[in-house]
């Protein structure tokens, strides 16, 4: 029974969370994921949108994912490793290297990107949104002051 693990903050879940969790999952028979809590995102420097309880119930109903876990910080890995007998650590592509220091006590394989997606591009997607939305907001207002002020109603 092989079993694959794998780490990540899975905020505003898109297709590449899916599809690495898929890819992960054919790896092996059994899934587990450690999400990563609030207060690591902030360690990370990620401020997630949403919270963690939310996250991890997300990524627990993936089909293929059979246990979730909180991930407070960088060292864990080892000791989660070694209690969940874990044989493959799967990463994505950006973290190639990084934990390769873990090969000594089990598989640690990368797996490429999905193209085109990731929580930071959909959080600026909103942003742009927003700042279109205010913008508009803002010249209906200044139409209705001149409007006013023409009608010498201000
Ligand atoms: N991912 C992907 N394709 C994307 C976006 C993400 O394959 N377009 C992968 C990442 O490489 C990672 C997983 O999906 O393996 C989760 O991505 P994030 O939620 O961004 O996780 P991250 O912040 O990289 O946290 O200790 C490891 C960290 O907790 C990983």
């Amino acid at each position: 029974m092989t079993t694959v693990l794998t780490y990540g903050t899975f905020d505003l879940f898109h297709i590449g969370h899916v599809r690495l969790l898929q890819r992960a999952s054919a790896l092996g028979e059994r899934l587990y994921v450690g999400v990563s809590s609030d207060a690591f995102n902030a360690l990370k420097g990620k401020n997630s949108i949403i919270p963690y309880e939310q996250r991890a119930a997300i990524v627990a109903a993936i089909k293929e994912v059979d246990g979730v876990f909180p991930e407070e910080n960088w060292t864990q890995k080892k000791s989660d490793i070694e209690r969940l007998k874990a044989d493959i650590l799967v990463m994505g592509s950006d973290w190639e290297g990084r934990f390769d220091d873990l090969n000594t006590i089990c598989n640690v394989h990368y797996l490429p990107r999905t193209e085109d997606i990731s929580t930071t591009d959909i959080k600026k997607t909103f942003e742009k949104i927003n700042r279109q939305q205010i913008v508009s907001l803002e010249n209906q207002l200044r139409n209705a002051r001149d409007t006013l002020l023409r009608n010498n109603l201000l």
